[in-house]
């Protein structure tokens, strides 16, 4: 049985839900106990703070987790990252009251930096060879400039909108950061198959995300053309409709792109575009 680590309450609780909803690893989260058995995949749900996450796995208390990778890189714990999953995104970033100059990291140079991120914060700048002091504080990191605790900040931005409302300006963006999926390193090796099968659902739902299945109607002398603009993981399925010398296209393309695609695709001929979800995509 495999155990999978997850954040209990907070921005990444829902999404690695979902995701595992999906991946068809169900459970009854209603029931908010620590430990939960997966009614549809052999497999349980430890619910932590995102903090102990890392240390789980190390210690093959769960066989994998999810968590930010800002946390992997704090926590330092030997843990590999075996997936990054698209969402939770975020950066740890420096910022400074909105008044000040800033010119450099030099400014940094004899200032007082709060942070709940003191470990990466602290090889950043041996790294650049900046002497700041570093505050530790656990919450509400954004208030320190304010009540005078520190000079600057080293928190996650995700929006920004939290820096701007407390009088910050984001200078420095020093690590990139979504959810990981880790995986401890003395995994038995009975589980490595059980864990292929659970990354590898994972990795179908995360890259079926945000695409769209196209379909269309398109001259035969134009189905060239039409390839060049949605070629599809492959190449596109291409059927004889029953009047001559007319085609149907199907492609799969990024949500994010799909309006200028339709354009195009009408440009050269293309009619009839259908657009349908992808539930699911296996590589
Ligand atoms: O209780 P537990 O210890 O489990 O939770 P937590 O309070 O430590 O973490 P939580 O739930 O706040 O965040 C979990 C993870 O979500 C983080 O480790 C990041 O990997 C990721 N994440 C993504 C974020 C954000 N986006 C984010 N915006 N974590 C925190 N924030 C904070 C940010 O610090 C700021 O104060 O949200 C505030 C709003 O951000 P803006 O820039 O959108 O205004
Ligand atoms: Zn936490």
């Amino acid at each position: 049985m495999i155990r999978i680590a997850i954040q209990a309450k907070g921005r990444l609780s829902e999404d690695s839900l979902s995701l595992l909803r999906e991946a068809g690893i169900d459970v009854d989260d209603s029931k908010r106990q620590f430990l939960l058995r997966s009614s549809s995949h052999p497999a349980e749900i430890l619910f932590l703070r995102d903090d102990d996450i890392p240390q789980a796995v190390a210690l093959g208390v769960a066989d994998i987790g999810i968590v930010g990778y800002n946390e992997v890189l704090e926590k330092g714990e030997d843990v590999e990252i075996i997936d990054k999953l698209g969402f939770g995104s975020c950066r740890v970033s420096l910022a400074v009251p909105k008044g000040e100059h800033y010119a450099g990291l030099e400014y940094f140079n004899g200032k007082r930096i709060a942070t709940s991120y003191p470990n990466i914060l602290s090889k950043f700048l041996k790294e650049k060879n900046i002497d700041a002091k570093i505050s530790v504080i656990e919450g509400s990191v954004e208030i320190a400039p304010a009540v005078g605790m520190s000079d600057a900040i080293f928190d996650i931005v995700s929006s920004g909108g939290t820096l701007v409302s407390n009088g910050l300006k984001e200078v420095e963006k020093v690590v990139f950061s979504q959810a990981v999926l880790i995986k401890g390193k003395n995994v038995s090796k009975d589980k490595l198959s059980a864990l292929e099968q659970i990354k590898f659902r994972l990795n179908a739902v995360r890259d079926s995300k945000g695409l769209k299945y196209l379909l269309m109607n398109i001259p035969n002398s134009q189905i060239e053309e039409a390839i060049k603009i949605v070629p599809a993981m492959r190449s596109p399925t291409i059927l004889p409709l029953a009047q001559e010398g007319w085609s149907s296209l199907h492609s799969v393309v990024k949500e994010n792109v799909l309006w200028e695609k339709i354009e195009q695709l009408k440009q050269v001929g293309a009619e009839g575009i259908l657009v349908l979800s992808v539930e699911k995509m296996v590589l």
